[in-house]
C-alpha cells in the first residue's frame, strides 16, 4: 500500500522541490566604508555558525543589504562564501535588486560560482506589481538559469493575490518554492497546500520560527540566526523530534533576545554589532546606517545579557 500512495503521490507532484531544510542564517555582509568586502571576516561568521549547527546560508538578502551593494562586491561576497563553506551546507544566492540588467548578471555569476539556488525579492521596492507582472518577474528569472528559484516574499508582495500567483509559478520546473517573511500563518498554510504539498517554504519572521514550522515550514532562514544559531538549531530538531513544550520555551528564551535586536530601528546594525561584541568585526551597515557609538555598544551589550545572550 505505502508503495503506491508514493507513486500515486510523485505523479500528482512533480519533481521534489523541498531542497531546502532546516536553519539557514541570512549572512550580514562585513563591508569597509568604499563598500567592499572585508577580508576574513564573512569567513569567522561562517565558522560561527556552523559551530552551532546551521545548515547553510543565504548571502547577500535583506540582511546582508544585497540590494543596497554594488554588483561587484555582491559577487565577491558570494565567491567568498562559496569558497569558505567548501559543502559544509546549502547556499543560497540572492540575486534581487531594482535594476534587471545587474539581475541578470547576478543570476549568471550564481550559477557559475555554484551557488545552489536563486532567490529573488520582489521586482520592485517602490510599487506594487500586478499578478501577471510578477508572475512574470518570477519566470524570467526561472528561464536564465537551471538553478532551483525561491521565491522572496516580503511585504512588497502584499498587494498580490499570492496564492493565485504560486498557483501558477509551482508549475515552473525550477521554482521551488519561498521564502515568506510576512506574519500572516493562514496564508502560509494556504500557500503550503498548493503542489500538493510540494512547495519549499522557509520560514523569515525568527520571532515565529514555531509557528512557522507548525504552519508547514521546512526551515527557517533569517538575520538574528547568526547571534544565536545553536538556539535555533535546538529549536528546530525539538520540533522535529515532536517535543513542543521545549521548543517553545527555547523560542521564548531567543525572543528576549531578539526583543533587544529589534528595538533598534535597523536591526541589521543591532545584529552586526552584536557579533562585533563577539569579536567577529562586522563594521556598521551601508550608508546611511550610523555607527554605533561607544555608548551604543556598551548599553547593547547590556541589554543581550540581561535578556540571557552570553556575551
Ligand atoms: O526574513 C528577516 N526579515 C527581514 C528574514 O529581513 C525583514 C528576519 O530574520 C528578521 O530580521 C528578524 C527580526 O525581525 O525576524
Amino acid at each position: 500500500m505505502p508503495c503506491c500512495v508514493n507513486i500515486v503521490k510523485s505523479m500528482v507532484s512533480g519533481m521534489e522541490k523541498i531542497l531546502f531544510k532546516g536553519i539557514m542564517p541570512a549572512l550580514p555582509t562585513p563591508v569597509d566604508s568604499s563598500e567592499k568586502l572585508k577580508k576574513g571576516v564573512i569567513e569567522q561568521l561562517m565558522d560561527f555558525d556552523y559551530a552551532g549547527g546551521v545548515n547553510g546560508f543565504y548571502v547577500c538578502g535583506a540582511t546582508g543589504e544585497g540590494p543596497a551593494l554594488p554588483v561587484k562586491t555582491r559577487m565577491e561576497t558570494l565567491e567568498a562564501v562559496i569558497a569558505h563553506n567548501n559543502g559544509r551546507g546549502k547556499i543560497i544566492a540572492h540575486i534581487g535588486g531594482p535594476n534587471f540588467t545587474d539581475v541578470k548578471k547576478l543570476i549568471a555569476h550564481a550559477e557559475k560560482s555554484g551557488a545552489d539556488a536563486v532567490s529573488s525579492m520582489a521586482p520592485n521596492a517602490y510599487y506594487s506589481h500586478k499578478n501577471s507582472e510578477v508572475v512574470n518577474y518570477y519566470k524570467k528569472i526561472a528561464s536564465l538559469t537551471s538553478l532551483p528559484v525561491v521565491i522572496y516574499v516580503t511585504p512588497l508582495l502584499l498587494g498580490n493575490d499570492l496564492t493565485k500567483v504560486f498557483e501558477e509559478l509551482m508549475s515552473v520546473d525550477n521554482i521551488i518554492g519561498l521564502k515568506f517573511t510576512l506574519k500572516d500563518y493562514y496564508l502560509m498554510s494556504m500557500l503550503k497546500m498548493i503542489n500538493s504539498g510540494n512547495i519549499n517554504i522557509i520560514n523569515g519572521p525568527d520571532e515565529m520560527l514555531l509557528a512557522g514550522l507548525a504552519m508547514g515550514a521546512d526551515g527557517g532562514i533569517g538575520s538574528t540566526y547568526n547571534v544565536m544559531p545553536h538556539r535555533y538549531v535546538a529549536l528546530y530538531n525539538a520540533f522535529i523530534a515532536g517535543d513542543i513544550q521545549k521548543a517553545r520555551q527555547i523560542q521564548y528564551d531567543i525572543n528576549k533576545v531578539v526583543s533587544v535586536l529589534i528595538k533598534n530601528d535597523n536591526c541589521f546594525a543591532a545584529v552586526k554589532a552584536t557579533l562585533t561584541l563577539f569579536g567577529i568585526d562586522m563594521g556598521s551597515t551601508v550608508f546611511p546606517g550610523a555607527k554605533f557609538s561607544k555608548q551604543d555598544m556598551q548599553k547593547l551589550k547590556h541589554d543581550l545579557q540581561t535578556a540571557g545572550l552570553e556575551i
